[in-house]
């Protein structure tokens, strides 16, 4: 009996630490799920505020960019002639952890898949507020009916232009609004143009950076819809512009264009100048780089009827440039882009306007992050 009760005792003390054990594995494994879970979100955190930190610089690097494109165009050598682009920095340039780029156009266009870094004339393009309706229909994909739509939005009276639209059209709309009948402030404002569409009025070029991503050339695979023929076809907004003063030409108000930078698009639109004119502007410009600063250096590339019909809407110069700005943070996170448009024309340059185009998404082609990442910054 003795002996029975020794192992009785004996078995539950076993149990007991049995018990014990299993308890004390329970409170380990508790213990480290809870330093597994903590130790977890606090990396999470840590990437959280890493990624803050990253966007913050970037935002920084942006408006620092900024200051440096006015420094820039105030100080010209010859004025209102854009710097060279050897002369200036503008493709991934190191701002403490940051780094930024000035996200431009190729005037030669030569790689559709290339981007290009530089700073924008808005000279370059036709100003929506005075083009007339043949320089309007002369830009790709544009129609009659859009044209007039357009003229109509804009123009002081509600008299309904052929093919165009008017307060009527506006107010079956839901819900209902007027024609404007002033001045685009805007370029977005062109979508509450009636028959305007996002493939009109951004074409191919869904982000915007006048060159041709992956997803630009893959058909209906992805956003946007597009021809894949290996060419960026952009929609009008690529061509215009609302910063350019209206001035009084010979046969009516023109804003004046820059032959030395407006694309062969833009040239082909201005009355007179037509197709041949602008590829002869194309091809002497691109022959004599050395002349662009010359006044008028136009007039020896166009004859007779284009010379005599162009040249009202033609300059060499202008007062009127955008930074398009995009930036990254440290480790290449935190991208950011903006659009300044600048005034030079008074004695101090002004900001006419600032537009943030982050939410367009990645702006630099395939290697700007891993370049970023290998930019050599000051200790
Ligand atoms: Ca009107
Ligand atoms: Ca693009
Ligand atoms: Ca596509
Ligand atoms: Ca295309």
């Amino acid at each position: 009996m003795r002996i029975l009760s020794t192992q009785k005792l004996y078995l539950k003390s076993v149990a007991t630490r049995g018990g014990a054990l299993i308890i004390t594995l329970w409170v380990t494994f508790g213990l480290v799920s809870l330093a597994l879970y903590f130790g977890h979100s606090m990396s999470l955190e840590l990437q959280v505020s890493e990624n803050r930190m990253a966007s913050l610089a970037a935002d920084q690097a942006v408006q620092g960019a900024a200051r440096y494109a006015v420094h820039l165009l105030s100080n010209l050598q010859t004025p209102g002639v854009l710097p060279t682009v050897q002369s200036y920095v503008q493709d991934a340039v190191p701002v403490g952890d940051a780094t930024f780029w000035f996200v431009g156009r190729d005037p030669d266009q030569a790689s559709p898949t290339l981007p290009y870094f530089a700073l924008t004339d808005e000279s370059a393009k036709i100003n929506v507020n005075s083009a007339s309706q043949e320089m309007l229909e002369a830009l790709p994909r544009m129609t009659s009916s859009l044209a007039a739509a357009i003229i109509d939005w804009r123009d002081t009276n509600s008299d309904l232009s052929t093919g165009g639209a008017e307060d009527e059209t506006y107010l079956r709309r839901n819900p209902p609004h007027r024609a404007k009948n002033s001045n685009f402030e805007s370029l977005e404002e062109l979508r509450l143009v009636f028959g305007m569409d996002m493939d009109v009025l951004y074409g191919e070029d869904a982000n915007q950076n006048g060159i041709l991503d992956p997803n630009e050339n893959d058909g209906d695979t992805s956003l946007p819809s597009d021809n894949k023929d290996g060419k960026l076809d952009p929609g009008i907004i690529e061509y215009l512009t609302v910063a350019t003063p209206i001035v009084n030409g010979p046969g009516g108000p023109v804003s004046l264009i820059n032959a030395s930078t407006a694309s062969e698009a833009v040239l082909t639109c201005i009355p007179g100048i037509g197709k041949d004119g602008a590829s002869a502007l194309i091809a002497y410009r691109k022959g004599h780089t050395d002349q662009l600063a010359t006044p008028e250096w136009f007039t020896n590339a166009l004859t007779g009827a284009a010379l005599q019909a162009g040249r009202a809407y033609l300059t060499n110069a202008s007062a009127y440039f955008s930074a398009d700005i995009a930036a990254v943070g440290g480790h290449g996170r935190g991208y950011r882009r903006q659009r300044f448009i600048f005034d030079l024309s008074g004695s101090a340059p002004r900001i006419m306007s600032r537009q943030d185009l982050t939410a367009l998404g990645w702006a630099l082609g395939r290697d700007a992050r891993e370049t970023a990442m290998n930019v050599k910054r000051n200790p």
